[in-house]
């Protein structure tokens, strides 16, 4: 709804700043050589369709003058045949249609097959979050909850989104989307891509794209770990209506040089931090955040705020103390028993979080708990990766480490 907004809102400033070209289509540059194609083909058919719509239409009106009833005039026979005339109207107007299909279906084709060597990744969708699995298992650890796509930052917009994972791919690369559903069917569209494609469960389809290169003109990224660089940002919004939260089913797709991409998913496969806060990334990058809340508020499923360690009702008439045994079993058969005034409309993790990461998720429920033993709330505060082991100096540093990352996550840059 936001992004609506924000988008209905700069519309005057984009009408009185765009040209003619940008006012019948989607404006500058697709950013894929598939969505160039497909740009070029709307403006043939268009061009095509206003050149034909003025011809017969001027005609029409200048015959309809020319040939009308007079008084004193008898109306002449008219002529029944015209062989220049008719083999003209059905061979020039068939060598368009042979020129629309012949590169709408090559287009076609460069939109459906990915070239040689494309970065191969696996996409899932679900209510409401996309998630991305690069072709080694790293799974991207930054989210941002405002951001512009690359048309959107030069107009000055920004979109906001709930907690959008960002996605790096390198420029110039051929990257191909193996897609598929956990829930219900979802579509992948990147405007600035001109291309789209339904997400379905119980079977894989795919999407590829290859982002221009960079130039002088993309956004320039000051970051503390990997220096300065250039990247592009494009938005990616679910295109088929799927319930509560659809409009928030947003992604951004980074396109950077090589070395940061390399660079992003060395970071991205070194999981870092306390347990709790380990828990709380496995948590957004599932898409846990887009159905519970940490703050008391319900959504689409119960708060996680005192969820631990307390007794909750179930729809079978039990009250039921949320254990570890209790969120394990919630997580990985959502079903086996469901919260009091609340729709079985979870789906099973079983095989997507596995038993590490459920530690880490379970550790993360502590922090928000008021009813978790001290004790308790001290072990999630734990790096298992930090040298010098547990104790006072250990938690300190811990605890240290959690306000940077909070800040790192606050830090991605706004489409302002
Ligand atoms: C599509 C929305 C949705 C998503 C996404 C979702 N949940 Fe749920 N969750 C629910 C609903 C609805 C319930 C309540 C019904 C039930 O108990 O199954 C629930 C219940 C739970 C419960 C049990 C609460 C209780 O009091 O018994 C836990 C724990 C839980 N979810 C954890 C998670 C985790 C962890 C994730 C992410 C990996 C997640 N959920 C993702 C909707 C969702
Ligand atoms: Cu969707």
């Amino acid at each position: 709804m936001n992004a609506m907004n924000a988008l209905i809102g700069n519309l005057p400033a984009l009408l009185a700043t765009a040209n003619l070209q940008d006012r019948l289509w989607f404006g500058d540059g697709a950013f894929t050589p598939a969505g160039g194609q497909s740009d070029w083909m709307f403006q043939f058919i268009w061009w095509c369709s206003v050149v034909a719509f003025l011809g017969l239409m001027i005609l029409m009106l200048w015959f309809s003058f020319r040939y009308r009833r007079r008084k004193d005039k008898a109306a002449p026979a008219s002529p029944h045949h015209n062989t220049i005339l008719e083999i003209t109207w059905t061979i020039v107007p068939t060598i368009f249609f042979a020129v629309m299909f012949f590169e709408g279906f090559r287009g076609y084709i460069n939109m459906s097959y990915a070239p040689v060597g494309a970065i191969e990744c696996n996409l899932t969708a679900r209510q409401w979050q996309w998630s991305l699995e690069y072709p080694s298992g790293q799974i991207t650890t930054e989210f941002a909850t405002t951001t512009g796509g690359a048309r959107a930052a030069e107009n000055e917009q920004t979109f906001s989104t709930s907690e959008s994972p960002i996605w790096y791919f390198p420029d110039g690369q051929p990257v191909l989307l193996r897609m598929t559903s956990v829930d219900v069917i979802h579509s992948f569209w990147v405007p600035d891509f001109r291309m789209k494609q339904d997400v379905f469960p119980n079977r894989y389809t795919s999407y590829t794209f290859t982002p221009e290169p960079l130039t002088e003109s993309a956004r320039l990224m000051e970051d503390e770990e990997l220096g300065a660089y250039r990247y592009r940002d494009h938005l990616l919004f679910c295109a088929e209506y799927c319930g509560d939260d659809h409009s928030e089913m947003a992604a951004i797709i980074r396109i950077v040089p090589q070395e940061i991409y390399e660079a992003k998913l060395e970071i991205f496969g070194s999981p870092r931090g306390t347990l709790a806060e380990r828990g709380k990334l496995v948590a957004q990058q599932n898409g846990c955040f887009s159905c519970h809340t940490v703050d008391g508020s319900s959504n689409t499923g119960p708060t996680w705020q005192n969820l631990y360690n307390t007794e909750h009702q179930y729809t079978d008439g039990t009250t039921v103390l949320a254990d570890d045994n209790h969120i394990r079993e919630s997580i990985y058969v959502p079903g086996a028993k469901v919260r009091a005034g609340f729709a079985n409309q979870m789906v099973s993790y079983q095989g997507t979080i596995s038993t590490e990461q459920l530690g880490w998720v379970i550790a993360y429920m502590k922090t928000l708990s008021d009813a978790t033993p001290e004790a308790e709330l001290a072990a999630t505060a734990v790096d298992p990766d930090a040298e010098g082991g547990e104790g006072e100096a250990g938690e300190g540093e811990a605890g240290e480490g959690a306000g940077e990352q909070a800040e790192s996550m606050e830090g991605t840059p706004s489409g302002g």
